[in-house]
């Protein structure tokens, strides 16, 4: 029924302690149906370590290392084609994103909707502890909100649930998964393009619990904002593309 997609990239602890509490949260409201798909990039040895854990959680947990890592959309990209299951979700390992999530999204799902999404700026979402970043994110995510006509609050929340063979239909019409963040914005802008019914619901962005980050919140923007003023341009040649 459900695989959730989990990239790590020189995160031991926090990814073990998320993959038991994802199994003990997943189980009743999927039914025991779920696979967790952890996508390794690690060069700490950390590969060595998560594999020999993981080994026995097998074929409900499965580890795969990529041993040339091209990052964080590649890893997401390479997980939803390696799942096995009718709906796929996408989430941080290192508890950025509350696995308590899982179920709310998976419910709202299945009420009716193409894609579920968690949201830090709509009442009841938010980044407990990191005031700054929440409002520079929410400004952030207004402007891409305006510069690409889009209805969505967080373009950058990265945890999300959708079906499965829909996506991989998607990504064979515009492989939208590499960088960071911002394949995020790419899926749901296309998301857009395509008339999708994409909900969001209000997620708290909680503090990582173990190690180190992998990113630099400034370099990051730059990046993003790149990505806005091109997909901004090429707006009626990808709605062409999307839609043959
Ligand atoms: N497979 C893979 N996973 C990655 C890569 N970069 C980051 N990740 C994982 O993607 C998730 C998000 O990366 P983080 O480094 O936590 O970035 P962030 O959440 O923006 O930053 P923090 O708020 O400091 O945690 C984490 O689970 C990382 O382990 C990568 O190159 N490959
Ligand atoms: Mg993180």
């Amino acid at each position: 029924m459900l695989s959730v997609v989990l990239p790590t990239r020189n995160e031991r602890e926090g990814v073990e302690i998320l993959v038991h509490a994802l199994a003990s949260i997943l189980d009743r409201p999927t039914g025991g149906a779920f696979e967790l798909l952890v996508v390794d990039d690690s060069n700490d040895g950390s590969d060595r370590y998560l594999a020999e854990r993981f080994a026995p959680l097998a074929p409900r947990v499965r580890f795969h290392h990529r041993a040339r890592g091209t990052g964080l959309g590649t890893a997401i990209g390479d997980g939803i084609e390696m799942a096995t299951c009718r709906l796929v979700a996408v989430m941080d390992a290192d508890f950025n994103h509350d696995p308590l999530d899982v179920p709310p999204l998976l419910a709202r799902f299945q009420e009716g909707a193409d894609l579920v999404g968690g949201s830090r700026f709509l009442p009841g979402g938010g980044m407990p502890g990191h005031p700054f970043r929440c409002q520079g994110s929410r400004l952030f995510n207004l402007f891409i909100r305006r510069a690409l006509a889009l209805p969505t609050t967080d373009h950058l929340g990265g945890y999300w649930l959708a079906e499965r063979a829909r996506i991989v239909e998607l990504k064979r019409r515009w492989e939208l998964f590499h960088g960071y963040g911002d394949y995020y914005i790419r899926l749901l802008f296309a998301a857009h393009l395509l008339g999708w019914r994409v909900v969001e619901l209000p997620m708290r962005y909680l503090q990582r619990l173990r190690g180190e980050s992998n990113t630099s919140f400034r370099r990051e923007l730059v990046r993003y904002s790149r990505v806005v003023g091109q997909l901004r341009r090429e707006r009626a040649t990808l709605a062409a593309r999307l839609a043959s």
